[in-house]
């Protein structure tokens, strides 16, 4: 039942940011998903038996690769399989389910919020037991596998039926197909005061969620509408496509603009989310308010003990490096300690599973907290209503009193995507190279303070991981990031961050562009963004 089969390696299954994410074609190259599977589970050891959590966001070519990824199981040895019916789990709660059942690990399957169908994208990462992705060092041994792959293993069996939930036996392995949002659900219960959401619902506040047509809408209705009270038709989109409807699942103001639109209107809603292809992203937009992911950390670190799952208080703050300092001020206030990480999710794992953070967050519009290893983005709707249904009070005003005790931290992102990856990688080198040099440098009114290459020493396994973003400080405390990101597809995609600090409560009312303008010119003057990409502005400014 079981067979060998011969293959060879390819050369380009380097798990990036998030885990393999490639083209569907990539990923339809005879063996290619069949070897990066393989060589996940010959990094690992001690499984045999042991339980193996499968689901993906519901994207095109999702049941073929959790058919393959199932019959490997049984061939390598798993014991049992629980995959989410339809082959759905939403990141986050693939996450929740590796750690409830005492999984040994988890295989996800998502490009998040890139597009999906058949010449779109699609993706593989492996989590480990604490339910987060894996850290470096197993990223690093299934890509040195994918090197040297000579055979995979797998149960020459008919498919699985995905559809009904209860337990089949493949290959002498159990497979148990489970409700995809029920465990999910029931531990928002546990961390939200759902009596008190739903009686501000019921109040008149009104909601509305985009799930962009992914992975979320089931979690959203079953959450927002049945257990909340939300009026019926608040969760917009609801069932997921496996082309995302031909959109891109990414919650930020350029795909979700229609909600940004209704927001900023007339009649808008009390409060606007969205949601990403695989659900672990999500966007905040109060009735005529934008809040940055970076604020978005930050208000709600300031107020979380407002829920009863954080009522103890938090144990520490993390962000990742190019998420802006609007964290740092509530951990200082609150005395807790707060971490800087590079960007990917897995580095907060070890901060989390060693109890010294509670909530992180990225400025990728991602937060979560220790009740999984994954960003959750129903988890941050959830946080903000329960704090709205607290405080009774507007996102507007929730937002101008945190600037007015903390300061505001203007911040964008600019991202110029498919780059020539040539003209990227050049950019980012003659950055490396003046670094040293920079420091003292005057731009206009701007003078740089520090520049480094950010380097990241874990305290909890000190392993230390370099080059993660080029840093320019300008005296004051504003400052510029550069890197490049891990999880496109095509070419490259240089990523611009931009901050300035702002103290004072009477110039909080500027817009966030001008505001940082001086700092965008300044970043292209030293990075030669337009001479050397050849884009005369960036692709989408977040
Ligand atoms: C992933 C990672 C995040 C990261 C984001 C963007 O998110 O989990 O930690 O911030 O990619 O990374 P990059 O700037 O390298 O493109 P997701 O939602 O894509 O899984």
């Amino acid at each position: 039942m079981t067979k060998t089969v011969n293959t060879t390696p390819y050369t380009d299954q380097k798990p990036g940011t998030s885990g393999l994410r490639k083209k569907v074609p990539v990923f339809q190259q005879p063996n290619y998903a069949e070897n990066f599977i393989q060589s996940i589970f010959d990094s690992l050891e001690g499984f045999a038996g042991k339980t193996l959590v499968i689901g993906g966001d519901g994207r095109f070519y999702n049941r073929e690769v959790i058919q393959i990824a199932i019959k490997m199981a049984a061939a390598n040895g798993f014991g049992r399989v629980l995959v989410g019916r339809g082959g759905i789990l939403s990141t986050p709660a693939a996450s929740h389910v590796i750690r409830k059942y005492e999984a040994f690990g988890g295989i996800v399957l998502s490009a998040s919020h890139n597009p999906g169908g058949p010449a779109e994208d699609f993706g593989i990462k492996y989590n480990i037991g604490n339910g987060g992705p894996a850290p470096e060092k197993v990223t690093d041994a299934i890509y040195a596998h994918t090197k040297t792959i000579e055979r995979y293993k797998i149960a020459d069996v008919a498919d699985v039926n995905l559809d009904a939930e209860g337990e089949q036996e493949v290959a002498g392995m159990t497979v148990q197909v489970i409700n995809p949002v029920s465990d999910y659900a029931e531990l928002m219960e546990t961390l939200f005061d759902f009596t008190a959401i739903r009686a501000h619902l019921a109040g008149g506040f009104r909601i509305v969620f985009d799930a962009m047509s992914a992975v979320t809408g089931p979690y959203a209705k079953e959450i927002l509408e049945n257990r909340l009270g939300a009026a019926k038709g608040s969760v917009l989109n609801f069932v997921p496509l496996p082309d995302f409807g031909g959109h891109h699942p990414d919650p930020n103001l350029v795909h979700a603009r229609a909600l940004y639109e209704e927001m900023m209107g007339e009649n808008a809603p009390d409060f606007g989310a969205a949601s990403d292809g695989d659900g672990d992203r999500n966007l905040i937009i109060g009735k005529g308010i934008f809040v940055t992911p970076s604020d978005s950390l930050a208000m709600l670190a300031a107020n979380a003990t407002l829920a009863p799952g954080y009522a103890k208080g938090l144990a520490g703050i993390a962000r990742s490096m190019p998420t802006s300092g609007a964290a740092d001020r509530v951990a200082e206030k609150l005395g807790i300690g707060i971490y800087e990480t590079p960007t990917g999710w897995k580095f907060f794992g070890n901060l989390l599973d060693a109890g010294l953070a509670t909530i992180c967050g990225e400025e990728s519009a991602g937060t979560g907290s220790s009740h999984v290893r994954e960003k959750d983005g129903l988890w941050a709707v959830l946080l903000w209503l329960n704090i709205l249904a607290v405080r009774k009070e507007s996102v507007v005003d929730i937002a101008r009193e945190h600037w007015t005790t903390y300061g505001r931290n203007y911040y964008s992102r600019h991202d110029y995507e498919e780059v020539d990856s040539a003209a990227a990688n050049g950019l980012m080198d003659a950055l490396r190279e003046q670094l040293t040099t920079l420091p003292g440098r005057k731009l206009g009114d701007l003078t740089i303070e520090t520049a480094d290459d950010f380097s990241y020493h874990d305290p909890v396994d000190h392993s230390v991981s370099n080059n993660q973003g080029i840093r320019i400080l300008f005296e004051g405390g504003s400052r510029v990031v550069f890197r490049l990101s891990g999880t496109g597809t095509s070419g490259a995609t240089l990523r611009v961050y931009i901050e300035r600090f702002e103290p004072d409560a009477t110039k909080h009312d500027v817009d966030t562009q001008v505001a940082l303008a001086d700092l965008i010119e300044a970043a292209d003057a030293l990075a030669g963004i337009k001479e050397r990409t050849g884009r005369t502005e960036p692709t989408v400014i977040t």
